[in-house]
């Protein structure tokens, strides 16, 4: 690339940063592709476009895998690159919705992004679906920048380029519910569905639902060696519920529950570990509570830490009334009904 700020000027954007130049001074509003989520209250929604950008990177190439891809997908498309700051401790969620073009996005520690840099990438859905990055996490005491691009499968003139908008948002890291001294607390009631962002990657792994005789299929009886976080989940009204917990990146999800919140010895009402690696896992037909009454469901993880597999965020959504929230149907997800998720 060369070292000129690229003439994008009539539309708001800057389509090239001089690596000598990096970083830039750090600030508040989108046209500087450098944001510092710190000055806008952890959230930014920047209108932007790639007609006019370059095809500067192309990491599916490199083997950046872009989930909902299947494999490498190239990314021929123009490209737009964002920088981000994350302070120590926090999660990064970023939303990006295409004008009627098939937007892929993706995530990198560098620059430059290469398949040993790269974060996470998705290209799940197609012409002016929008895709999303996940819990992108700096789990350390030290500031670091993130880098977003938004990229396309296609090439311009064929659905490979258009408007956009990108939402960033970043929030703690969670550090509540690793045990039993304070679980999370969530309540039902009602027939809205209540729902709450968790992440389990530096919990500890307090609970095994092997400790519990928690019948875990596959295979039965199986451990929970992965860490672990605690829910105190109290049910207004007698009747049919149900518990979801959707990973929002590639780890194995494995869920118990029971009527008392001890490390072991627990009594176990129901477990969950039917799919693998980014898989939902769902609780139905749960023994119809006492109004009132409390369960603690632990969510968990049959990988044991350091694997990829063992933690990371996830979204649960506990509702009273039976049944499971809609689901858009992705690529990838139909794939899961077919094959285990290559990793
Ligand atoms: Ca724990
Ligand atoms: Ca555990
Ligand atoms: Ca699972």
């Amino acid at each position: 690339m060369s070292g000129l700020r690229l003439g994008a000027a009539a539309l708001g954007l800057v389509m090239a940063l001089l690596p000598g130049a990096w970083p830039p001074e750090a600030r508040a509003g989108c046209p500087e592709l450098f944001l510092d989520l710190s000055l806008t209250g952890g959230v930014e929604t920047c209108a932007g476009t790639n007609c006019g950008a370059g095809n500067s990177y192309n990491p599916g190439f490199q083997g950046c895998v872009l989930a909902g891809g299947g494999v490498p997908v190239a990314t021929p498309g123009q490209d737009v690159r964002y920088a981000v700051l994350l302070p120590p401790f926090t999660l990064l969620d970023v939303i990006a919705r295409p004008a009627g073009w098939d937007l892929a996005l993706y995530a990198a520690s560098d620059s430059i992004p290469t398949a040993a840099n790269c974060v996470q990438g998705v290209d799940e859905f197609f012409v002016g679906d929008e895709e999303t990055l996940r819990d992108l996490a700096n789990a350390t005491a030290s500031t670091d920048t993130l880098f977003i691009f938004v990229d396309s499968y296609f090439a311009t003139p064929n659905q490979g380029c258009g408007s956009y908008e990108i939402q960033f948002r970043q929030r703690p890291l969670e550090t509540a519910g690793d045990d039993c001294t304070a679980p999370l607390a969530l309540t039902i009631a009602g027939q809205s569905p209540v729902t709450a962002e968790g992440y389990t990657c530096l919990a500890v792994d307090d609970f095994s639902a092997g400790d519990w005789s928690c019948p875990l299929p596959f295979p039965p009886g199986h451990a929970t060696p992965g860490p672990d976080r605690v829910y105190a989940i109290t049910v207004a009204e007698a009747g049919p519920w149900s518990l979801q917990v959707t990973p929002t990146t590639g780890w194995d999800v494995a869920l118990f529950l029971a009527g008392s919140c001890v490390t072991s010895g627990g009594t176990c009402i129901a477990a969950a570990d039917w799919w693998g690696a980014g898989q939902s896992e769902v609780m139905l037909s749960l023994p119809n509570p006492v109004a009132g009454t409390t369960y603690y469901l632990i969510v968990d993880s049959a990988e044991a830490a350091p694997s990829d597999e063992s933690c990371g965020g996830f979204d649960l959504v506990a509702r009273l009334g039976g049944g499971t929230p809609a689901e858009r149907v992705s690529w990838s997800r139909l794939r899961s009904l077919y094959r285990t998720p290559a990793r």
